[in-house]
């Protein structure tokens, strides 16, 4: 459980004895896991690229709970690691070694949806999935839409800011996050659960918890502003010869739809593979090109927002801008569509090993990593793919390197190359996935040395002992 398995030693940490584990089977009953096969899944990440070695998965149902298993990790030096879906893509959500696992998914109660506010309050293990269909109810949804909507949690997007599909329109989780109750690592319970639009009392405590993937706290109830769910959505989906047009595109986007843009994705050629050819999906036109757009419109009145498109389109045609196009408005073809973008995760995962950026990047610099580590990369025979997509509208690409499996070769050609060449464009090194695990030695490429101090005194003073997700986030 110790064993160094990667370059970090194990913290002065308790080890889990029997006294600690009588502890927990008394305070939560039987919910909690200490089976050695049975931990295994929550040991392991979504995409199984790093894994821990824990013995014991705790599952809370209250705030109470979380707060006394805090203050008694707190007490004993007993690390632990916050897990919500465990769908996190930088190895967060897992352990490294042994902590204990705290995971959300049984608390899932929805306290509140107001339908005139649209402020929805809830507790933090609800999935984003099933909050969007009660929302549904009242005629809302969710701010945040993401291709794990099925499995994360609404904590865990908020522990991670996770950004998603529809940014570009709704804005990040900073906007739309009201409130939030979170549990301090000695126990302490914060309450900052306020449902107000507009409250500037001092400073904005609940941000600090917004995008801090665990490590000052663990987020038990959210209260989020959500959106009327739109009565018109239509979705184009076009073929393009060049980068070049894709930009010419976007910005036309921006002008003729307006207000009702609601995300606009780019694929390239060899992305789409990953979907036609590892998944099996179908293309909705059977030529390939060079690069895929998908543009979303969200608008409350159909004839109104078919105007704008048409105009957009005729617009982008004319101009010659695309080699083809359609235009989706039944429910069941957008959804046929977005399944090509959505699954584009789990499609890699078949290629073998997955090399993954997530960059943001000034954007007419949006594509111009991937030729430059194409060449780079050429000649490297075990290289299956390099290539890029992403959120075009919100400057964020996922940069991906695919090969059949892990590369020493391959990696020090790749990295810390993407790193400095980000950092040279002033882009971020991780958009939105955040740093997790995988990524703390690689925060100076975006942040200063003066900004990593403050965020150190921050860690010590909301978690002196560093219990909470040990050997994440903070640079070493
Ligand atoms: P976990 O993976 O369980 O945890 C993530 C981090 O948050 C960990 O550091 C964990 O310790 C911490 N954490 C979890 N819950 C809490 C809590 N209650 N309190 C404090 N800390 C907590 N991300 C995007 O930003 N945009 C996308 O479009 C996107 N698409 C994805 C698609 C797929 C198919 C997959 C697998 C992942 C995708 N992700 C995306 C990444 C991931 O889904 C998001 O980061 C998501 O928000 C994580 O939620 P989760 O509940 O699974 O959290
Ligand atoms: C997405 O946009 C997610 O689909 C996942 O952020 C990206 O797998 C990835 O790298
Ligand atoms: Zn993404």
């Amino acid at each position: 459980l110790t064993k160094n398995r990667y370059p970090v030693n194990r913290g002065d940490y308790a080890i889990l004895n029997d006294n600690h584990v009588q502890f927990f089977k008394n305070l939560l009953d039987n919910r909690i896991i200490t089976d050695p096969d049975e931990c295994e899944s929550y040991n392991i990440d979504w995409i199984k690229n790093v894994r821990g070695y824990s013995t014991c998965v705790l599952k809370p149902k209250t705030t109470e709970e979380v707060s006394k298993i805090l203050a008694f990790c707190n007490e004993n030096r007993i690390a632990v690691c916050p897990q919500g879906g465990n769908t996190g893509l930088v190895g967060g959500s897992v352990p490294v070694f042994d902590e204990v696992i705290l995971n959300t998914s049984l608390m899932r109660t929805i306290y509140n949806i107001n339908g005139t506010s649209g402020v929805l309050i809830c507790q933090a293990g609800c999935v984003l999935e099933d909050l969007d269909n009660a929302l549904a109810e009242h005629g809302l949804m969710m701010p945040l839409d993401l291709g794990a909507k099925g499995l994360c949690h609404i904590g865990g997007n908020v522990a991670t800011n996770a950004g998603g599909l529809r940014l570009l329109r709704y804005g990040n989780l900073h906007g739309s996050v009201l409130g939030v109750e979170a549990v301090k690592a000695d126990g302490q319970i914060i309450d900052l659960l306020s449902a107000l639009k507009k409250d500037n009392t001092g400073f904005h405590l609940k941000h600090l918890f917004i995008g801090s993937e665990g490590v000052l706290g663990i987020i038990t109830k959210v209260a989020i502003q959500c959106p009327p769910k739109p009565l018109a959505i239509n979705l184009a989906f076009l073929g393009l010869p060049s980068f070049k047009h894709v930009l010419k595109v976007l910005k036309q986007a921006k002008r003729d739809l307006g207000e009702i843009l609601a995300s606009c994705e780019l694929i390239d050629q060899s992305t789409m593979r990953v979907s036609t050819e590892n998944l099996k999906l179908r293309l909705p036109f059977p030529e390939e090109y060079p690069f895929y757009m998908l543009i979303e419109s969200h608008g409350s009145n159909t004839v109104h927002d078919e105007e704008k498109l048409t105009v957009f389109l005729e617009e982008i045609m004319k101009n010659e801008l695309i080699l083809n196009g359609i235009l989706a408005k039944a429910p069941s073809t957008i959804r046929k569509i977005w399944e090509l973008r959505e699954r584009l995760t789990e499609g890699f995962v078949l290629d073998g090993y997955v090399f993954k950026y997530d960059i943001s990047l000034p954007i007419e610099n949006f594509y111009s990593l991937v030729p430059v580590m194409q060449e780079r990369l050429s000649g490297l025979k075990d290289v299956i793919r390099v290539s890029g997509y992403g959120h075009l509208g919100d400057g964020n690409i996922h940069f991906q390197v695919s090969c059949r499996e892990f590369s020493q070769e391959i990696l020090q050609k790749i990295e810390p190359f993407v790193y400095e060449y980000t950092s040279k464009l002033r882009g971020s090194i991780s958009a939105e996935h955040g740093i997790g695990f995988r990524k703390p030695k690689y925060v100076h490429y975006s942040k200063s040395p003066e900004s990593i101090v403050i965020m150190k005194q921050l860690k010590t003073l909301f978690d002196p002992k560093g219990i909470l997700n040990p050997y994440k986030v903070l640079p070493p």
